[in-house]
């Protein structure tokens, strides 16, 4: 079945130092590979060996130290790089081309024919050298289908390992990823990579379309950093598949996502966004009384990721007008006060009622919670002081 058998190439270290804060240290992306080794994802994409001196030195020392991982690069489609490439003794390389008119006419200026031409004899000598070797069309969306076919089935013939579909400029949907990857699945024996851009929202759909099409391969990067506002993220895309069924991700180190958030976050000098998925500050909170009366007797009521399972907790906030009785009884007992039913809904009433009047906080709660299991009458300014 698809989903099942699927591989993740992380391209923190290609795509996402394409991100516009990034400029990653020697130091920073050894961390950042060894995190990703960690968490278990499957290959790792670096920046082309002949971006600078440092990137071939780089891709050297990464490809030497022995990660589980596979550790990919990621040339143009020439025989120069992929020597280059194979050179820094990486186990795969990554050719891309641009298919699409606009690339064809202002990028290389090449016709399909040439383009089947130079993807034979490169992806023939990266195979020669013993290494693996995958193909992907830039901006694959906005080829002609047939044309993209061709490609694909000239570089299937002659034993590419792996080919690859890229939403470059961010334009597919979901049904579309869904369709081209299931014609070409059809069409050649090979593995099947899906690259997918964020500019409309659906890098994390379209990902998700791609495997369930038969897609063996998806590229991701830690919260999505790439070229504009990104590709797949990570973490989004380990939600997506954890909530078809938990046992999709369960061979990777799931508490690791906040670590590698946080730390490529920091490192690019950007926060972890506050919707993030899994990781963002919100994403285990729940507010209004009905949610937290449900969430305090079944969690799954209105969770589909536990978060114990990525090593953090949920929170149920109760300090807000929103507030149920069945929230403020939980936190009376959490104080180890006794307050009879009656006595909770009065305090509940009481701070909708604050909470009206002004922002609160959870001290506010505990403190209208304590004075009345004290038994004594509500005083705030005169309890505190004598508190
Ligand atoms: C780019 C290239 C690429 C390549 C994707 C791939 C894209 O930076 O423009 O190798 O599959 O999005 O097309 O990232
Ligand atoms: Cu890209």
């Amino acid at each position: 079945m698809p989903l099942e058998n699927f591989s993740i190439i992380e391209s923190t270290l290609r795509e996402g130092e394409q991100f516009v804060g990034a400029n990653f240290t020697t130091e920073q992306k050894i961390e950042i590979a060894r995190l990703l080794d960690a968490f278990g994802v499957e290959c790792i994409e670096l920046t082309s060996p002949l971006a600078s001196p440092q990137s071939f030195e780089d891709a050297k020392i990464i490809a030497g130290l022995g990660l589980k991982c596979k550790v990919l690069t990621h040339i143009r489609c020439r025989i120069e790089d992929a020597a280059r490439a194979i050179d820094t003794g990486v186990d795969g390389v990554d050719i891309v081309i641009g298919t699409s008119s606009k690339l064809r006419q202002f990028s290389h200026g090449k016709s399909i024919d040439e383009i089947i031409d130079m993807a034979l004899e490169v992806v023939s000598y990266v195979r020669s050298q013993g290494v693996e070797v995958r193909f992907s069309t830039e901006d694959s969306f906005r080829s002609e289908r047939e044309d993209l076919f061709r490609v694909y089935e000239a570089v299937d013939s002659i034993g590419v390992n792996r080919v690859g579909i890229a939403d470059t400029v961010g334009v597919a949907a979901p049904h579309q990823v869904y369709e081209i990857v299931s014609q070409l699945r059809a069409r050649v024996k090979c593995d099947i990579e899906f690259h997918g851009h964020n500019d409309s929202g659906c890098a994390i759909a379209n990902a998700y379309e791609a495997l369930r099409a038969g897609a063996t391969h998806v590229d991701t990067s830690v919260l999505g950093i790439g070229e504009r506002n990104g590709i797949t993220p990570l973490g989004g895309l380990i939600a997506r598949l954890y909530a078809t069924d938990p046992a999709l991700v369960k061979k990777y180190n799931l508490p690791l996502l906040g670590k590698l958030d946080s730390t490529v976050a920091r490192m690019v000098g950007v926060e972890i966004p506050f919707n993030n998925y899994i990781t963002g500050i919100t994403a285990f909170t729940h507010k209004a009384g009905i949610h937290a009366k449900a969430i305090l007797n079944d969690p799954t009521t209105y969770e589909i990721l536990n978060p114990h399972d990525f090593g953090l907790t949920r929170y149920v906030s109760i300090a807000h007008r929103l507030t149920g009785w069945n929230a403020i009884k939980n936190r009376a007992e959490q104080l180890g006060l006794l307050l009879d039913e009656e006595e909770i809904k009065e305090i509940t009433a009481q701070i909708k009622a604050l909470a009206d009047q002004k922002p609160i906080s959870l001290e506010d709660v505990d403190w209208i919670l304590r004075s009345r299991a004290n038994g004594r009458l509500f005083r705030p300014v005169q309890s505190q002081e004598s508190a």
